[in-house]
């Protein structure tokens, strides 16, 4: 029996393949890779460049991005936006287009967020060695600058005949779709394989279902959650980025108004209840809400759901302090689950949340702990609405009081992103979630520079949703060149910019770990050689203008509240543009500690001192065994 094949390059094989493949959850499909991003050198020019060509926007839709890193940045975000039932694929050139794809693969890694990565490579004849660009290593021939992205990737191969795109095209398919070890993606392509033809077999393009699976908990590990949280005293969820990527909301509220048990959330998995739910203790851990660390500290059975338990979590071991108390993780990964000693419950998060609300549904935690964390709760909600609320609506707007006038204007629907600086830290403590999708932040990588071409992304998932990417002057300042992709694209993208001159952020810690804001001010140089002059002349609004975008200008708290409403009416991508008042502390200060080093030895006084608050501070840091 002859097999049919079909004669096409490697890149047009991939291109066709990919543009097949679909993932299949809940009787809902969606193509996994539903475009991809690109620009264009030698190593993907010729290869993949003419194969998009050749496919054209119906097969495969094609992005056209400024820099590689907030490609991958893009198709993370639109990756998130679809619950990771839909990804992108990135394509570079060889040498630096494909090294700055790093920091992207790492992002999506640690995130467990999916992207196909197409990097070009050198060529696997070696024929006209070196190449422009080429990292000739002297004792080891088959290492190329691709390697890098190896510890960032969850599969990596190199294309080198083109029969092996067969196998590897499949497994970067089974990966990409997988729950559990979802991430970065690479498939390294030698820019003269990518050119060569080949008769591949027709079912190799035949259309692909990859089913994400939901896999239901075991019985004994769900036994044993069930006899923790029924012996539990004062038990506490912690939900984690899982929740969402399972579409397990609902699920969550299901346990929670059957059992009375509160709930603490990380930054990726804020919004997992609504705001406005009386069990939603908001943030947890060192950026977390009063109600929420008190709760943990004193907690008797932490149960995490699809969390991977951070520093920033768990305040870098400091937190759960109740000295009886346990763990019970759900997770997907068993290697999330078995963090902290705890009991394990590996399964999807729906499903587990699901056979814990059946098995549970007799009991309830004591109304004197449910009466306790409602009150701290309400309690909290003052604070949040003092650091929202200006007396003056004619005064410079604080930090806080820009989230209030955006919480004033959001809908339910709005996306909300960030990832880095002093805004991530507000949020988790004060932002108020209104939909499960609303909370966008990226803090596995806290990434500056995210925040713009990841609002591209989600825009392109979801066309009718208003798009708010927040950023600082720094970040703003380390890419703001995707712009010029969401004007292209006219994705009505809305951008809210925080002008404070420099990194207030991490002024703040340098100030508490003994640093004495050490190079975190954009300031001009003085004659000490000092970055202490005065701030620097940089109009970034005008900059954004430049690349495309309208602005808006505010001064005042009343003229912010004017502009991001007239921001969010608009068709157009939209520069928010303010400048803050960083004299007046209105930011709740850390609820709990987090542990950055400090001098063990110094010479200057700030450091010594700060060493002697680390020491007190780290005392508290346990290990749970
Ligand atoms: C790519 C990258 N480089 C460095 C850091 C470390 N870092 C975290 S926040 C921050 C400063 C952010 O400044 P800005 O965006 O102005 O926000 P602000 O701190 O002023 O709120 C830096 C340098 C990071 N998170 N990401
Ligand atoms: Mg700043």
């Amino acid at each position: 029996m002859s097999t049919t094949t079909r004669r096409l390059t490697v890149a047009q094989a991939l291109v066709r393949f990919l543009s097949v493949q679909y993932t299949e959850r809940d009787g809902v499909r969606h193509r996994l890779i539903a475009g991809t991003w690109g620009i264009f050198g030698h190593g993907n020019v010729a290869g993949i460049g003419q194969a998009l060509l050749e496919a054209g926007e119906d097969t495969m839709p094609y992005h056209q991005g400024r820099n590689e890193q907030a490609m991958v940045h893009a198709a993370v975000g639109y990756a998130r936006q679809l619950d990771r039932l839909s990804a992108q694929a990135v394509t570079t050139s060889i040498g630096p287009g494909a090294t700055n794809l790093v920091t992207g693969a790492a992002l999506a890694t640690i995130n467990r967020l999916p992207v196909l990565l197409l990097p070009g490579d050198y060529f696997a004849t070696r024929a006209a060695d070196p190449l422009l660009q080429q990292l000739e290593h002297p004792t080891e021939a088959d290492v190329s600058v691709n390697d890098t992205l190896r510890p960032v990737s969850r599969y990596f191969d190199r294309i080198t005949r083109p029969e092996a795109l067969i196998p590897s095209a499949l497994n970067a398919m089974r990966v990409l779709a997988d729950p559990a070890e979802t991430g970065a993606v690479t498939l390294a392509l030698p820019q003269d394989v990518q050119a060569e033809a080949y008769d591949w077999p027709e079912e190799f393009f035949a259309e692909r279902e990859w089913h994400v699976r939901r896999p239901a908990p075991d019985p004994f590990e769900l036994a044993e959650a069930v006899a923790a949280i029924r012996a539990a005293e004062r038990p506490l969820i912690v939900a984690g980025g899982g929740i969402h990527h399972s579409k397990a909301e609902e699920a969550l509220k299901a346990l929670v108004d059957a059992t009375g048990i509160p709930v603490a959330s990380t930054q990726a998995g804020k919004g997992s209840l609504r705001y406005d739910h009386p069990a939603d203790l908001g943030g947890i851990g060192h950026t977390g809400t009063a109600v929420c660390d008190d709760i943990a500290r004193t907690a008797d059975l932490i149960i995490g759901v699809g969390t991977r338990y951070t520093d920033f979590t768990t305040a870098s071991n400091t937190l759960f302090q109740n000295p009886d108390v346990r763990f019970v993780n759900l997770n997907i990964a068993a290697f999330d689950a078995h963090k902290l000693a705890a009991r394990t419950v590996v399964c999807d998060a729906r499903a587990g949340l699901t056979a814990l609300t059946e098995a549970l549904s007799d009991h309830r935690v004591n109304s004197v702990y449910e009466a306790e964390y409602r009150a701290g709760k309400e309690r909290w909600e003052q604070v949040v609405d003092a650091a929202f609320t200006a007396d003056d609506e004619n005064a410079v707007p604080t930090q806080t009081q820009v989230l209030g006038a955006l919480d004033a204007v959001v809908g339910d629907e709005d996306v909300v992103i960030n990832a880095a600086g002093s805004l991530p830290g507000d949020l988790h403590k004060l932002w108020r979630a209104r939909s499960p999708r609303q909370y966008h932040l990226e803090y596995g990588y806290s990434c500056m520079g995210y925040e713009i071409p990841a609002g591209i992304g989600v825009q392109q998932a979801s066309p009718d949703t208003p798009v708010w990417s927040l950023v600082g002057d720094g970040t703003y300042l380390m890419m703001p060149t995707e712009i010029v992709t969401a004007v292209q694209e006219g994705l009505p993208v809305n951008l809210l910019l925080i002008q404070n001159h420099g990194y207030a952020s991490i002024g703040g810690l340098s100030e508490y770990v003994g640093g004495e804001r050490f190079g975190t001010a954009y300031r001009y140089r003085t004659a000490d050689g000092t970055f202490s002059g005065a701030p620097l002349p940089v109009d970034l609004a005008a900059n954004a203008g430049s690349l495309g975008m309208d602005v808006l200008r505010a001064k005042t708290v009343r003229e912010l509240r004017e502009a991001l409403a007239a921001a969010r009416a608009s068709d157009r991508p939209t520069c928010v543009y303010v400048e803050t008042d960083t004299a007046t502390p209105t930011a709740p200060p850390a609820e709990a500690w987090w542990d950055v080093p400090v001098a063990a030895t110094a010479s200057r006084e700030a450091a010594v001192q700060a060493r002697e608050e680390y020491d007190r501070q780290v005392a508290d840091q346990r290990r749970h065994l």
